[in-house]
């Protein structure tokens, strides 16, 4: 009666998230553990009116019966942990990008693609939050009329680097970032690589076509870093196989689980950062005709990357796994 769930990474940003959403979504809970780096051990946390400690994650805190960890600690604490924790028979749903590319780790977003987990799988991963979004509206759109490219360009909240991104923009400092994140627009998130590209932009470019289930679609982006709080946008140039109307697109995209569509009939109803703050959905707005092609279209797709970003999608893979018990 109920399942024993572990949060490693508790005291963060997403952790505590994960709180949140497991406690809205009446998540079956009966043992609740959560764990964090040594200078985290022995803060307390409050769940459905019951106090927790915080224990220090160590190679031995999955010696006791816990059912599903959701990780949300970094990509070298997944790295280390999330086997030793399936290998105890946790079921494991990591929000790093440490296992996402693993030819035989899932990577599910449970609008798109729940249908690739499977009784074998210990280690599920969460895509990166720009991804998540990103592929909610587009899954009907490729079946209905083929994707042939995507461009996309976003506008990422300075939530998604955690407490220090936050702490740049509320205080003005550069501690995070290397430039001033108030008042600019930073064309950099996550490390540079050798091509020229982010990592955070090889991230979307091949999470989509992992959750999509496509390798043939081609995909490029410019990830960006804006002076928002809460809430990632994506501005998405989608050029398709086959025609379309535009009836039929929003028709598609009003069928989606999880995605609100704006505009259809108000110019100025088009998604922001600040109205999504909080929300589980993914909303998609400027639904137009991209004209310079033969069968274009433009999105601007905007979620809060700490919720359908990150914790909520977590936690929707764990409902999943329910099943999987
Ligand atoms: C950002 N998308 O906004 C990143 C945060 O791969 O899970 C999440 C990094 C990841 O900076």
């Amino acid at each position: 009666n109920g399942i024993n769930v572990a949060i490693v990474g508790a005291t963060g940003l997403v952790g505590q998230t994960f709180l949140k959403v497991l406690e809205e979504r009446n998540f079956p809970i009966k043992e609740l553990y959560c764990f964090a780096s040594s200078r985290s051990a022995g803060k307390t946390i409050e769940f459905k009116g019951k106090t927790y400690v915080v224990e220090e994650l160590t190679e031995q805190s999955f010696d006791r019966e816990i059912d599903i960890a959701l990780f949300s600690a970094g990509g070298g604490i997944s790295k280390k942990f999330a086997p030793i924790a399936a290998s105890k028979g946790v079921r494991v749903v990591d929000n790093s990008s440490a296992w996402r590319m693993e030819a035989e780790i899932p990577l599910i977003v449970p609008e798109v693609n729940p249908h690739v987990l499977s009784h074998n799988d210990y280690i599920i991963s969460n895509p990166n939050c720009s991804t998540i979004q990103s592929v909610v509206p587009l899954k009907v759109l490729h079946e209905a009329f083929g994707i042939k490219r995507i461009v996309y360009s976003t506008y990422q909240a300075v939530s998604g680097s955690g407490v220090k991104g936050l702490h740049d923009l509320e205080a003005g400092t550069t501690e995070f970032y290397p430039y001033p994140i108030v008042g600019n627009c930073l064309p950099h998130i996550d490390v540079f690589l050798d091509n020229g590209y982010t990592k955070e932009e090889v991230k979307m470019i091949e999470e989509t076509k992992k959750i999509l289930g496509d390798q043939n679609i081609k995909v490029t982006a410019t990830t960006v870093r804006v002076p928002v709080k809460y809430g990632h946008s994506v501005s998405m140039n989608l050029e398709f196989e086959r025609e379309f109307e535009l009836e039929e697109v929003y028709r598609l995209l009003q069928s989606v689980d999880g995605l609100v569509v704006h505009g259809h009939e108000n110019s100025l109803d088009y998604p922001m950062p600040i109205d999504v703050e909080g929300h589980n959905e993914v909303h998609v707005g400027r639904i137009r005709r991209d004209f310079s092609v033969d069968s274009g279209l433009n999105l601007w797709v905007v979620a809060d990357n700490i919720r359908k970003g990150a914790a909520t999608n977590t936690v929707q893979i764990a409902e999943l796994l329910l099943d999987y018990l």
